[in-house]
């Protein structure tokens, strides 16, 4: 008997909620935002909305406005939030001239509390951030590596482009670990779902905003690691992407009509050539097809002259960073949207969170079109208000160069030394971020041809120079892979699935170069984070002689030396060379070996290697 009441109770909730079954997005809102007005878009699989008239009785929520697409299933409707509004399910029935009326809910809830404090926190240059793909860092979970039901089944470590089984559950895990880095901020791959047949382990081929993938552990398992992350004193920075979706998105299977993507008369894949964006003498063509030619061919390019397609993704945004607790957004393929959009989006997210850091992936060649992007100095038709980009300009035309080239006017340190001046372009270019490496560049180890003291060099410039030092997994154990193709770059970290046999995180297993580098980078992030003039302090640099190139890091309280020699002789440097900086003071201390150096002498230098000296 009780069998059978539970079948009949089963039976009328499906019934109950397939005649509920317009999905709603967002999925749910907050009182008190200040972005309260706003669009819900209803999608409807089977059923016919374009008849229906929506009305919402519910304390302090008014509807504004109903809108009909050529699509029947989809009805969008204006609401207006009153800040008193009581929080719950809101209803909203559905009336036709034809048909019963049908009533669906809806949800208002309290805002997460804390923000700016506890969450919407910003990241600055005092920060210190990790990047990781969930899939390939820890399995905290096996119950979720396959999801019954979802369209890519695959499950095999030895295939880089199948899933591996990786979640937050295990990256929530090892948080330890990253603190022992002197890691305060971690920044993850997009978490949303990413429902396609396969190459789905990067994430970017966003199927649905409003859900966290059930295989990284959905989004009870985000939240988790959220709350985690803010008990340690820690940041979670979200990855964004405005510019397309994946090919299995509603809004691509099912959409509201042929506007909400750019359509193409046959697939047009962008150029990728940004110069077209504020090139004086670019071909209008070439500029659309910069802009709205498809990234990828499995991910759709979005329209954001669309209304209700900006709007979707403005909300979108704002719904993941109140709903997850987000301190940061690094914003995906970011010259490829249309900027105007780009613009308002950020101002809208910038309004609700003020001490917010937004950031974009500005994977441009040259300084000058890298600023372009961001909050730049120069006059243009465009102005950004981007406040930071991710600095592909200190990786490809300056630390790289640095250590590969051979020393020459415009080659070698002095290409570090002049990409660097170019910061003069920049507001404020200690919100960029600095890299060595990502899930789209070779290792660096593979860069610097497989040289473990060029791999030290780089983290320790990573660790003093000015920005926001960003780390990507693995490479800190020297992870090698070129970026040809991508997936040699996306490899497990060893210690993260039960049965590895090298374990990054305990040691165990870890040869004597790859723990060197490790423990460099726990010294000097730890150093880091205790160091006033390498988070917020100012810099200087000298022109370089020679092989030799020496910048500062100083404020009040403390001054750093950090001098680099490439050459293939150790420099006898004098610390007279440098008398703006070193003039106060009577002792060079290295951070690293304990040695120390009388200031009104000289410290040598070996060949190709990077020394870091606190002067006292
Ligand atoms: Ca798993
Ligand atoms: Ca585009």
């Amino acid at each position: 008997m009780k069998k059978i009441f539970g079948l009949l109770l089963f039976c009328f909730r499906v019934a109950q909620l397939s005649a509920q079954s317009p999905d709603i997005y967002p999925t749910h809102w907050w009182t008190g935002m200040k972005t309260n007005k706003i669009q819900l878009l209803l999608h409807d699989k089977e059923r016919d909305l374009s008849e229906r008239t929506p009305e919402i009785i519910h304390p302090g929520v008014r509807v504004l406005k109903t809108y009909r697409f050529r699509n029947p299933r989809y009805l969008a409707i204006d609401i207006a939030i009153a800040p008193e509004a009581r929080t719950g399910a809101v209803p909203i029935r559905l009336r036709s001239a034809t048909k019963p009326p049908v009533t669906i809910s809806w949800q208002l809830r309290e805002r997460r509390p804390g923000r700016g404090t506890q969450f919407a926190q910003g990241l600055n240059s005092a920060d210190f951030l990790y990047l990781a793909i969930a899939d390939r860092f820890a399995n905290g979970d096996p119950a979720n590596d396959r999801v019954p039901g979802m369209r890519e089944q695959t499950l095999n470590r030895d295939s880089m482009y199948h899933r591996h089984g990786g979640d937050l559950e295990g990256i929530a895990r090892n948080l330890g670990y990253l603190e022992s880095l002197g890691v305060t901020a971690l920044w993850l791959l997009p978490v949303l779902e990413n429902d396609r047949p396969s190459r789905s382990e990067h994430g970017y081929a966003i199927t649905n905003h409003f859900r966290v993938d059930p295989r990284l552990g959905g989004a009870t398992a985000y939240r988790a690691l959220s709350d985690s992350l803010h008990r340690r004193g820690m940041k979670l920075v979200m990855d964004a992407v405005y510019n397309h979706t994946g090919l299995q998105h509603h809004l691509e299977l099912d959409p509201p009509d042929s506007s909400w993507m750019h359509r193409w008369p046959r697939y047009t894949q962008t150029t990728y050539r940004e110069q077209t964006l504020f090139d004086p003498y670019a071909a209008p063509s070439d500029t659309k097809r910069m802009s709205d030619g498809w990234f990828d061919d499995g991910m759709p390019d979005i329209n954001h002259h669309n209304p209700h397609m900006a709007a979707y993704l403005i909300q979108s945004m704002l719904w993941q960073i109140e709903e997850f607790g987000v301190d940061a957004v690094r914003i995906d393929t970011y010259t490829y949207s249309d900027l105007n959009f780009s613009n308002r989006c950020n101002a809208a997210i910038m309004a609700e969170y003020p001490r917010i850091h937004l950031f974009g992936e500005t994977r441009v060649f040259g300084p000058s079109n890298q600023a372009y992007f961001n909050q730049n100095i120069f006059q243009t038709n465009y102005k950004s208000n981007l406040p930071g980009s991710i600095d592909f300009q200190l990786l490809y035309f300056g630390i790289k160069p640095a250590l590969m080239q051979a020393t020459g006017w415009m080659e070698g340190v002095n290409s570090l030394y002049n990409t660097l001046a170019n910061d003069f372009l920049n507001r404020d270019a200690n919100r960029n971020v600095l890299l060595l490496d990502n899930h789209d560049e070779s290792r660096f180890l593979s860069v610097v041809g497989e040289d473990w003291e060029k791999l030290k060099i780089g983290y320790t410039w990573l660790l003093t120079c000015r920005g926001i030092p960003q780390a990507y997994y693995g490479s800190e154990i020297g992870m090698k892979g070129f970026a040809h193709p991508d997936g040699l770059v996306r490899a497990d970290m060893p210690g993260g699935w039960a049965g590895d046999k090298v374990n990054a995180f305990t040691g165990d297993g870890l040869g004597t170069k790859e723990k060197e580098v490790q423990d460099l980078v726990k010294r000097l992030g730890n150093y880091r984070r205790r160091s006033s003039a390498l988070k917020t302090g100012r810099l200087m640099q000298y022109v370089p002689v020679g092989d030799v190139y020496a910048y500062f890091r100083y404020d009040e309280q403390q001054t750093v030396m950090c001098i680099l020699n490439t050459g293939r002789t150790a420099a006898e440097v004098p610390f007279a060379r440098f008398p703006e900086r070193t003039a106060r003071f009577r002792s060079a201390q290295d951070v690293l070996s304990g040695n120390s150096y009388p200031v009104n002498g000289s410290v040598s230098v070996p060949p190709m290697r990077m020394l870091v000296l606190e002067l006292r």
